[in-house]
């Protein structure tokens, strides 16, 4: 069965617990839920992660970037947390992949500090939802959905 990836940064296994005003009550495990029922809606299989550390998201990049050019994925939905903001190394990792990305954020990244202003995922990405809560992932997993099968 082909593979949609769900990549998730720093301090996302916080959701659903703390600040629930700027990201909302679910959880990363009901996130994880919604998001499987969605790739199995469209007949695909679901690898969901979360990780606190740059270079294991890296590696995991790297992971679905090969199993793509394998036949194997459609790409990676992807929330890179803070490290949005700061990672060339991230940026780097998708654009050597090619691995087809949609960049999500639950907030609205725009209506908040400057310094969230700026992404270097989105130069990379073939699309980016931000602001619309966590109803952005199940959208972003549609996008690349529509995208693989054009
Ligand atoms: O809006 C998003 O999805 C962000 O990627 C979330 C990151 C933030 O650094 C980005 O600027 C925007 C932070 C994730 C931390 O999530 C928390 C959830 C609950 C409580 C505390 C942090």
């Amino acid at each position: 069965m082909t593979v949609v990836y769900v990549l998730n940064g720093p301090n996302l296994n916080l959701l659903g617990t703390r600040r629930p005003e700027v990201y909302g009550t679910t959880t990363l495990s009901i996130l994880e839920e919604l998001c499987r029922e969605e790739a199995t809606r469209l007949g695909l299989d679901l690898v969901f992660r979360q990780s606190n550390h740059e270079g294991l998201l890296i590696d995991w990049i790297h992971e679905a970037g090969a199993r793509v050019k394998a036949g194997e994925s459609i790409g990676a939905v992807f929330n890179p947390g803070a490290y949005t903001h700061t990672s060339i190394a991230l940026h780097d990792a998708v654009e050597g992949t090619e691995l087809p990305v949609v960049e999500v954020h639950i907030s609205n990244v725009h209506r908040r500090e400057a310094f969230r202003h700026h992404s270097y995922i989105s130069p990379v990405a073939r699309g980016t939802i931000v602001g619309l809560g966590v109803d952005g992932y199940r959208l972003a997993i549609d996008a690349l959905h529509g995208m693989s099968s054009r």
